[in-house]
């Protein structure tokens, strides 16, 4: 790991995750006292004019895109690669980086592609839901976004259950059972999945879950609880948005302390969202199925997600 500055600083003090990777690896995982945000465009290079100093040296762009480079070549080995993130070690056993990927992936993996921008647009949506949620109340893994594709998030033991809430019949509950498309689930239902792609993410019943002991029948009521509060935060926030949420996947894990967190992310590639402005069944789709039926136009459908979710949560109604 090469070894790099001990401190610097700018006048600035624009968020900057390129700057907190260089002074963590720069200073042995020890923060300087001062300010030290820079500012990194979104391709990564310095937007501002600035100077950066060393004691009293100066340095230059230049020298900082070379330290950049040499971050990336000490970015530390991947934990886990799944279909849509890496999973990083930090300095801190207690938190790991999660960098979000355009790679997209359906059907357990069998169709595969790339959603231009997804990794920013699903982590940033993401983090906005995450801090919503903790807001109302919601223990999530979320701590922020250093950069646009990553999120620091609390290191947890994942409960190998994919959570699903539906509100309105779609997806896979429809080809399991005949119920039509659209067809209104009042009050919503949980499910859940074994969290295990080689057997595809099987449909568990209550039974099978407590038999694999996958979870405790205390945290199985909590996770159902949290699930049903979840969805009310979100079907309301959508809703404020112009979005049906349709239905959507959560995942929860265990900190170190014991405590079940909502985890992984919430975003179009885990919800089906439909767009509340639109009735035609395939126009209206804002989400990860416009990917897996080939309906076209998926990063737009992605970037109006964000767009509305942004406008709200910067202009939220009184
Ligand atoms: P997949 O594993 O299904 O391909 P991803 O590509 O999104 O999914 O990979 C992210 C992985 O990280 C998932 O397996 C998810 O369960 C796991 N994960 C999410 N949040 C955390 C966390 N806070 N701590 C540990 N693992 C996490
Ligand atoms: N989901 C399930 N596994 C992975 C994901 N992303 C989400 C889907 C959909 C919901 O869970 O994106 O929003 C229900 O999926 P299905 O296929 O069971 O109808
Ligand atoms: N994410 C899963 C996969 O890649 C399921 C899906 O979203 O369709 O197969």
């Amino acid at each position: 790991m090469p070894t790099l500055l001990i401190s610097l600083y700018s006048l600035y003090s624009t968020s900057c995750g390129i700057c907190d990777r260089l002074i963590r690896d720069a200073g042995g995982g020890q923060k300087p006292s001062f300010s030290t945000d820079l500012f990194v465009s979104r391709k990564g290079y310095c937007r501002n004019p600035v100077s950066w100093y060393l004691g009293s040296n100066r340095y230059t762009i230049e020298s900082i895109l070379m330290f950049k480079h040499l971050i990336s070549m000490s970015t530390p080995e991947k934990l886990y690669e799944g279909k849509a993130k890496i999973i990083y070690p930090t300095d801190d056993p207690e938190i790991l980086l999660a960098y979000f990927k355009d790679d997209a992936t359906a059907f357990n993996a069998q169709k595969r592609g790339t959603i231009q921008g997804k990794g920013e647009i699903n982590n940033a949506i993401s983090s906005h839901l995450f801090q919503g949620l903790e807001a109302k109340g919601i223990p999530t893994h979320y701590i922020d976004c250093p950069t646009p594709n990553e999120m620091r998030v609390k290191r947890v033991k994942i409960v190998p259950i994919e959570v699903i809430i539906r509100n309105i019949a779609a997806g896979s509950l429809c080809k399991q059972t005949g119920i039509p498309v659209g067809t209104i689930i009042n009050p919503p239902i949980v499910e859940f999945c074994y969290k295990n792609d080689e057997l595809g993410d099987p449909l568990l019943t209550r039974e099978r879950l407590l038999l694999m002991k996958l979870a405790t029948p205390e945290q199985l009521q909590q996770i159902t609880q949290l699930s049903l509060q979840i969805n009310q935060i979100l079907s309301e926030f959508f809703n404020e948005c112009g979005i049906t949420l349709v239905d959507f996947k959560l995942e929860f894990g265990i900190t170190s302390d014991g405590q079940l967190v909502l985890a992984d992310e919430i975003s179009p590639d885990t919800c089906r969202l439909w767009d509340q402005s639109e009735t035609d069944p395939d126009r209206r789709v804002l989400d990860k199925d416009r990917f897996r039926r080939d309906l076209g136009n998926v990063e737009s459908a992605y970037q109006q997600v964000l767009k509305r979710v942004l406008e709200h949560t910067s202009n939220p109604s009184p």
